[in-house]
């Protein structure tokens, strides 16, 4: 296949990795793309990554009709422990379009009524352990209790206590370390020595896989004996029919769809939580914007709530969010194939086998669309006066086409009345010497962000 421009001093086996020595990978590809223009390539052994960094090539491989999801090895390597769910599932599978027609319903705009107050009950127990403390909070650290513990019950209605006992439940570790073991496989596969390291990692983690995979089962068998309806994920997955072969999701599946759920559902959100609040720390005027938008629709008892209906209304804080995932989208690259060989950009040829990576970091930062200020916070951007006339398909943290992310409108709901409660209740203070790090897990996070949540005093 094509060559693409790549680092030079490349080896005959090793292919790039040396340059990827020190550093993680989108650090590493965040470094090297000012050498490169819109595309480029880099090779670790046998393993060839193709990335797309212009706004415009990643708009053209967004064209449904030409190209669609491709597995990148990170997910190719997670479907060991969440098998062909909606998220790993390789493009036309069949137990994808089943369960995605049978799920699609869970994650509708109309459903979220159903996962509110559960929702702003996870919060209020967090607030309540806030209220309590009063030095600085790992911020990043809170928020991922929090989204664990909002996706957990209303996946399958079960509380893990991360606010409310002081013990972390085993779960969660558990859950951390099985996932992480495709990940920190997926490199290893073309490496001299690597498959022994591998069987190494699956000795490692075998214990935790079991731990969970029992877990969930017992969780779905135990809902199929009781009977009793609790209108969570699990119900409905048990019991709906597709709605046209009147096939239903196999028990097998229906554990996979759920750790896919926690997986998916939890990190994401949790970073894009933490990265809003780092920039509205660093932000006076989107800040005061934001405590201003909180006690115009939520009044003056900071114990208030926000409806269902409400939810929606804080369109500053939606724009401080739609900007925290521009510049730093928690699920960073998504990759695309072409479905028949074609010309990307008209000279760039591509086939089926071919997959390139859309960068978002990188593409969401395309002065060419965001302008010479890309780089800088700025929700008003997303005001509708300077959204006109921009590109289609150039923003994208949430993907793209029919596997777009299902959990968008459940990930959204839940960050944004998370938020509006912050900034409702609580001024941010921030530590003026932090400089924003990234960790990168599965997604990515702010590294060490510590924040202090001072209660503001009443509205007058
Ligand atoms: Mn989510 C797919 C980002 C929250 C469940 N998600 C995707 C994709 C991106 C993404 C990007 C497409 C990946 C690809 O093309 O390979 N998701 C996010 C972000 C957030 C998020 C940035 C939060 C912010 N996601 C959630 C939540 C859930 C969820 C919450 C579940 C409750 N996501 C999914 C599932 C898919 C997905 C399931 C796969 C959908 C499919 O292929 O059918």
């Amino acid at each position: 296949s094509q060559t693409f421009e790549h680092p030079s001093g490349r080896l005959p086996i090793a292919g790039d990795a040396r340059q990827l020595r020190d550093g993680t990978p989108l650090r590493n590809v965040m470094r090297l793309a000012p050498e490169f223009g819109e595309i480029f390539e880099i090779k670790v052994f046998g393993q060839k990554f193709v990335f797309v960094q212009s706004a415009e090539l990643a708009a053209e491989l967004c064209d449904e009709k030409r190209f669609h999801k491709a597995l990148s090895p990170a997910l190719a390597a997670l479907r060991e422990f969440v098998g062909d769910a909606l998220f790993t599932a390789y493009d036309g599978e069949e137990n994808w379009q089943r369960a995605h027609d049978i799920l699609m319903p869970a994650f509708s705009r109309d459903s979220m009524r159903g996962y509110h107050a559960t929702m702003l009950e996870t919060a209020a127990e967090m607030f309540t352990v806030w209220d309590r403390l009063d030095g600085p909070i790992d911020v990043t650290a809170d928020m991922t209790k929090l989204t664990m513990e909002t996706i957990s019950r209303c996946a399958f209605s079960r509380d893990f206590g991360s606010f409310t006992s002081r013990e972390v439940h085993p779960f969660v570790p558990a859950m951390v370390a099985a996932l992480t073991t495709g990940m920190r496989k997926a490199s290893l596969d073309t490496i001299p020595g690597g498959k022994r390291i591998a069987r190494k990692i699956d000795e490692e983690n075998a214990d935790h896989m079991a731990y969970v995979d029992e877990l969930v089962d017992g969780l779905i068998s135990d809902r199929r004996a009781g009977g009793e309806e609790r209108g969570d994920l699990l119900d409905l997955m048990l019991r709906t029919e597709h709605p046209q072969s009147g096939e239903r999701l196999s028990d097998l599946n229906i554990r996979h769809q759920i750790l896919t759920f926690l997986v998916a559902g939890h990190e994401t959100t949790s970073g894009a939580l933490s990265f809003a609040l780092y920039y509205l720390s660093r932000n006076p005027s989107a800040l005061a914007a934001a405590h201003a938008e909180t006690d115009a629709i939520l009044g003056d008892d900071r114990d208030a709530e926000p409806t269902f209906e409400q939810v929606p209304k804080f369109r500053h804080l939606r724009r401080v969010l739609d900007e925290a995932l521009r510049l730093w989208p928690t699920a960073p690259a998504f990759a695309r194939s072409p479905r028949e060989e074609t010309m990307l950009a008209g000279k760039y040829r591509m086939q089926p086998d071919d997959w390139a990576l859309v960068m978002l970091p990188l593409t969401h930062r395309d002065p060419a669309v965001w302008g010479e200020d890309a780089e800088e916070f700025n929700p008003d951007r997303f005001l509708s006066e300077n959204s006109r006339g921009r590109a289609k398909n150039i923003y994208k943290p949430f993907g793209t086409g029919e596997r777009a992310c299902i959990g968008r409108q459940f990930a959204l709901h839940e960050a944004i009345l998370v938020l509006a409660r912050i900034l409702h209740r609580y001024e941010l203070v921030g530590d003026p010497d932090y400089e924003l790090k990234i960790e990168e897990r599965l997604t990515i996070v702010p590294r060490g962000l510590r924040l202090r949540f001072v209660p503001r005093t009443p509205a007058s």
